[in-house]
């Protein structure tokens, strides 16, 4: 009988415990936040109705921010815990949750009640440059869309690489990527980079790797 309810204040300590850590954890890394739209419910009609965009931006964009902030907390876990178990799983809920909430603050910002025509300024003669002109981008962009199989998105970006624009098909949204996240610090693990010496020990490759990385250059990236 002592044992036993001994037993159970353990457990009970325990649970208030993991509870604690998972508020702690909680208050630290849950900070992504719904953006408020930067107009109202009703503004973008009769083009985006009223009853669309609500549900879009209160339902589907909100679970986008509740699961990141879930995949951040896990990750964090994690982290603490040192078990990486679930790790695949964390990390594809961080891009698919990330990915549709950077999609989708970017979506409510480039429209606008006062939206449409033709575009002005350095975006009109970077489309002409790249694109040859409006019309040709405006019918590409519009393939593109209309062909991203399944649940997508037609994608304008800037490309720093070529210095160019370039119109994307995204399948779904995530890829395991974040849109808009900057690369810092990357680690091929392609079978290429490694197996000649490696072969099949993959992490003994990005054990290794670790003695290389040139931090004064992550430290470059991060500051500009
Ligand atoms: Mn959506």
């Amino acid at each position: 009988m002592k044992i036993a309810s001994l037993k159970k204040g353990y457990i009970v300590q325990y649970k208030t415990i993991v509870i604690c850590r998972k508020i702690i954890l909680g208050v630290i890394f849950m900070k992504y936040e719904l953006p408020v739209l930067p107009y109202a419910y009703d503004a973008l009609e009769p083009h985006n109705d009223e009853q669309t965009l609500k549900l879009h931006h209160d339902a589907h964009h909100k679970s986008y921010v509740d699961g990141l902030n879930n995949a951040i907390s896990k990750l964090a876990e994690a982290r603490e815990t040192g078990d990486f178990g679930l790790i695949k799983h964390w990390e594809r809920e961080l891009a698919f949750h990330g990915s549709g909430h950077v999609l989708h603050t970017l979506f409510w910002n480039n429209m606008s009640p006062n939206g449409g025509g033709n575009p002005t300024g350095k975006i009109a003669s970077q489309i002409e440059k790249d694109f040859g002109s409006f019309e040709a981008f405006k019918k590409h962009f519009t393939s593109v869309a209309a062909t991203v199989e399944g649940s997508g998105w037609g994608v304008l970006a800037w490309n720093p690489h070529g210095n160019k624009l370039e119109i994307m098909a995204a399948e779904k949204h995530q890829d395991l990527t974040i849109w808009g996240a900057v690369p810092l610090l990357v680690c091929d693990v392609w079978e290429h980079a490694y197996y000649l010496k490696y072969q099949n020990k993959r992490p003994a490759w990005i054990e290794a790797w670790w003695n290389l990385v040139n931090w004064e250059d992550v430290n470059n990236r991060l500051a500009k």
